[in-house]
C-alpha cells in the first residue's frame, strides 16, 4: 500500500539498462519523486490530513485542503501517486515484458484492432503531450480500455479511471539519455513494460 514516503524500487537503478539508464532512474526516483513528497508534506504540515488519509484517499478529499494550497497539493500528491505507479509498471524481468494471451490482450485486440495498432496510438499520444505530462492506458468507468493524456501531474484517478500502464513524458524522464528525442524514449519504454502487472491491474 502506498504511504507518504518514497517507495523503494523492487529493482536496481541499473536494472532497466540499456532501455532506461541508471542515472536517469536514480535522479528521477531519489530526487524528483522525493521532491513531490517533500513538497506536499510541507504544504499539509500541521493539518493532520496525511495522518488521516493515504495518498489515494487524500486525492479524494482535496476539499479539506485550504484553497490557496490546493493546487500545490494536487501537483505534488499527483507526482507521488503517478511515479509510484510508474516504477511498478516497469520491469527488469524478460518474462514479464511479454503480453501473453490474457484478458488484457483480448481487450486490447477488441478495442484497438491489434496490439500494434494500440502501441501506435499510445505512442502518438505520448509524443504529442504538449510540455510536461503523461499518457495512459486506462480502464474507464464502464470497464472499457481507453487512452488518456494528462498534463502536469494530473492523474486519471481523479476522473475515477484506473491506470493500466502509463508513461511519464516529462523531460526529466528521458533528457539525459535521449535529449529532445522523446520518440526514442517511447520506443525504449515498450521494452520494459511489465505486462504481468498490467494484467493484474486490468483484472482487479
Ligand atoms: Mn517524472
Amino acid at each position: 500500500m502506498l504511504t507518504h514516503s518514497l517507495p523503494e524500487l523492487s529493482y536496481a537503478y541499473s536494472a532497466l539498462e540499456p532501455h532506461i539508464d541508471a542515472l536517469t532512474m536514480e535522479i528521477h526516483h531519489s530526487r524528483h519523486h522525493q521532491t513531490y513528497i517533500t513538497n506536499y508534506l510541507k504544504l499539509l504540515e500541521w493539518t493532520g490530513l496525511t495522518e488521516k488519509y493515504s495518498p489515494e484517499e487524500l486525492l479524494a478529499h482535496l476539499d479539506e485542503v485550504d484553497s490557496e494550497k490546493k493546487q500545490g497539493v494536487i501537483n505534488n500528491l499527483g507526482g507521488h501517486i503517478n511515479h509510484s505507479f510508474f516504477w511498478n509498471i516497469l520491469t527488469p524481468h524478460p518474462l514479464n515484458r511479454v503480453l501473453s494471451t490474457s484478458n488484457l490482450s483480448a481487450a486490447i485486440q477488441e478495442t484497438f484492432g491489434s496490439f500494434d495498432e494500440f502501441r501506435d496510438q499510445f505512442a502518438a499520444k505520448a509524443l504529442t503531450v504538449f510540455g510536461s505530462g503523461w499518457t495512459w492506458l486506462v480502464k474507464d468507468k464502464n470497464g472499457a480500455l481507453a487512452l488518456r493524456q494528462t498534463t502536469g501531474q494530473n492523474t486519471p484517478l481523479s476522473d475515477w479511471e484506473k491506470p493500466i500502464i502509463g508513461i511519464d513524458v516529462w523531460e526529466h524522464a528521458y533528457y539525459l539519455k535521449h535529449q529532445n528525442k522523446r520518440a526514442d524514449y517511447i520506443a525504449a519504454f515498450w521494452n520494459v513494460v511489465d505486462w504481468v502487472r498490467a494484467e493484474e491491474y486490468f483484472s482487479e
